[in-house]
């Protein structure tokens, strides 16, 4: 167990010591403060000296990493070994955007397999974008709507949104993800079938909700022309070449991927032709050669400097040892508002863990919960909470140097506001201030409590140059390095979902009860039992009550 080594035991040590230290004293301790706890790496700067992390601190956690033997992991990681020891699989995102000409998969060099279906991602996408890929009655597509879920949605629909400054002018991309009809319903309002193409986006291509909606789309188009002309309008991504011919799909028109990609780390994969066809196929190599820049650096540069590894193990030290629950990911980037979003299910779904590597009950806190929102949105929202509520809630703020849009101006409010909300969650505003500033106002005691900010709440601000494709893969590999860390420092599992199976397998159960298409009543609780009644599609009661 990893709490027996002598690096968590100084921690726990130091966390009691140094939970209550003020961040800002660090700084008046220490005139090196800000140069040691910044980095310019990966094009971008990264500043961490707004965190409850000190010198001592900042040692015992990398002497941390080095008991976790976490260089040897990334060297597993990166070699192909089969890590996902749940799934017995290798987790190679990291091979799809690599440089190198060989990596093995049991033996086999997959860098040819990636570079043959780059090609086809090259070839489809170059069809679609220059109008020679037509529809059945003779003209280019217009609106591509890629159905999947989860890994096969999230990461191509915040990536195309994030450059949509650099779409294509005439092709309009739509995400459908949600079983709930109206996802697809509404998307189609929008959409013509003669100039409407597909991407049936599924790694198993048995997924629920992406194989109904995509059966939902063929008889949609099926309403304006023959079974003959499917082959214009549906492309799939998937590892599964047998079960997507036999949804209808050509040969043609399918690209593949491997097992040894993760869905939540398969957009870098051919399941990311969304954004090829978007921004088109040398954008998605700009896009791919941002994340190598991280893979390069995470897999040499000294943990001490080596920022995924400082992201993971100051998001270890907040949340194991100081215990706090949640953090928040706030983009002062409308590019990036689905970023938070696509963060949620990288960090919970890969984190969400409470057994170790070998199955033991860990007795310790792993994966926190992630939110966010675009800034300065959040400001005006729950921002609210982060500087005065009970809890202390880490931030990530994320600001590009140059904005895009040509509102010069209102970028330079954005940058201000970003830096104010880091230095007003450090500063905070103390009683003696506040009184000073309302000492002409008759309802000064009553107001100063409220008014009081506490502060020494923690940030790290990380600016980028601009959003451009490079950068957005840049991002996104941070991230995922940082999960990576985390997963290994916690001894658990970061790329298995098993938590995911279980509603699966129950909505199985309950769906053919609620559709009476079985007279057979399942063994449920009496709550679940009753909800069934209530949802039959012939049941009265909610028109009874209401
Ligand atoms: C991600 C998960 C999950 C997956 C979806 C879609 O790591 O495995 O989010 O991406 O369930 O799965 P398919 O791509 O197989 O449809």
């Amino acid at each position: 167990m990893i709490t027996s080594l002598s690096s968590w035991k100084r921690l726990e040590q130091l966390a009691t010591e140094k939970k209550s230290d003020s961040i800002l004293s660090y700084f008046r301790l220490d005139s090196l403060r800000l140069r040691k706890y910044t980095f310019r790496a990966c094009d971008c700067y990264f500043d961490f000296s707004k965190n409850l992390l000190v010198d001592d601190v900042f040692s015992a956690l990398l002497q941390f990493a080095k008991e976790r033997n976490l260089a040897d992991e990334i060297k597993r990681m990166f070699n192909g070994e089969a890590i996902n020891t749940t799934e017995k699989r290798a987790v190679l995102h990291t091979a799809l955007r690599s440089k190198k000409s060989t990596i093995n998969v049991d033996g086999e060099n997959v860098v040819p397999l990636v570079n043959a279906e780059l090609e086809k991602v090259r070839v489809l996408s170059e069809k679609i974008r220059s109008g020679e890929w037509v529809g059945f009655s003779g003209k280019p597509i217009t609106d591509i709507v890629n159905i999947g879920i989860g890994g096969s949605d999230l990461g191509p629909a915040m990536v195309t949104q994030a450059l949509s400054a650099y779409s294509h002018p005439q092709l309009t991309m739509h995400f459908v993800s949600n079983v709930d009809g109206t996802h697809l319903w509404e998307t189609l309002k929008k959409c013509n079938q003669e100039t409407t193409l597909f991407i049936v986006a599924s790694k198993t291509f048995t997924t629920q909700e992406t194989i109904t909606n995509a059966l939902a789309a063929k008889r949609w188009i099926l309403t304006a022309t023959t079974d003959e002309h499917i082959a214009k309008h549906f492309l799939a991504v998937s590892t599964a070449i047998g079960k997507a011919k036999q949804f209808g799909i050509t040969e043609d028109n399918i690209v593949g991927f491997w097992d040894w990609v993760g869905g939540r780390y398969s957009v870098w994969s051919s399941i990311g032709i969304s954004i090829a066809i978007s921004i088109g196929f040398e954008g998605f190599l700009q896009f791919l050669d941002g994340a190598n820049v991280v893979d390069t650096h995470f897999e040499a540069a000294p943990f001490f400097e080596n920022i995924p590894v400082i992201m993971g193990l100051i998001g270890m030290w907040y949340c194991t040892f100081l215990g706090y629950d949640s953090y928040a990911v706030l983009p002062y980037d409308q590019y990036l508002a689905r970023f938070p979003a696509y963060l949620q299910q990288l960090d919970m779904e890969s984190n969400g863990k409470s057994v170790t590597r070998t199955g033991e009950n860990v007795t310790y806190k792993t994966g926190p919960i992630v939110w966010g929102e675009p800034g300065t949105n959040g400001q005006h929202a729950f921002y609210q909470l982060i500087h005065q509520g009970t809890r202390t809630i880490p931030v990530d703020f994320l600001v590009a140097k140059e904005g895009l849009s040509p509102y010069t101006d209102q970028h330079t409010i954005l940058q201000a506001n970003c830096i104010a909300q880091a230095e007003a969650l450090l500063i905070g505003k103390n009683e003696e201030t506040v009184r000073e500033e309302l000492k002409n106002n008759l309802n000064a005691e009553l107001l100063i409590p409220h008014k009081v900010f506490e502060g020494n709440k923690p940030s790290t601000t990380i600016v980028y140059p601009k959003i451009s494709p490079k950068t957005v893969g840049t991002l996104l590999a941070l991230y995922e390095h940082k999960v990576f860390v985390q997963g290994i420092l916690w001894d658990i599992n970061s790329f298995d979902q098993w938590g995911v199976e279980l509603g699966k397998q129950l909505a199985s159960n309950v769906l053919p009860e609620l559709q009476k298409s079985t007279s057979q009543r399942g063994t449920h609780d009496p709550s679940t039992t009753a909800l069934i009644s209530l949802l039959q599609r012939d049941d009265s009661g909610l028109k009874k009550e209401g």
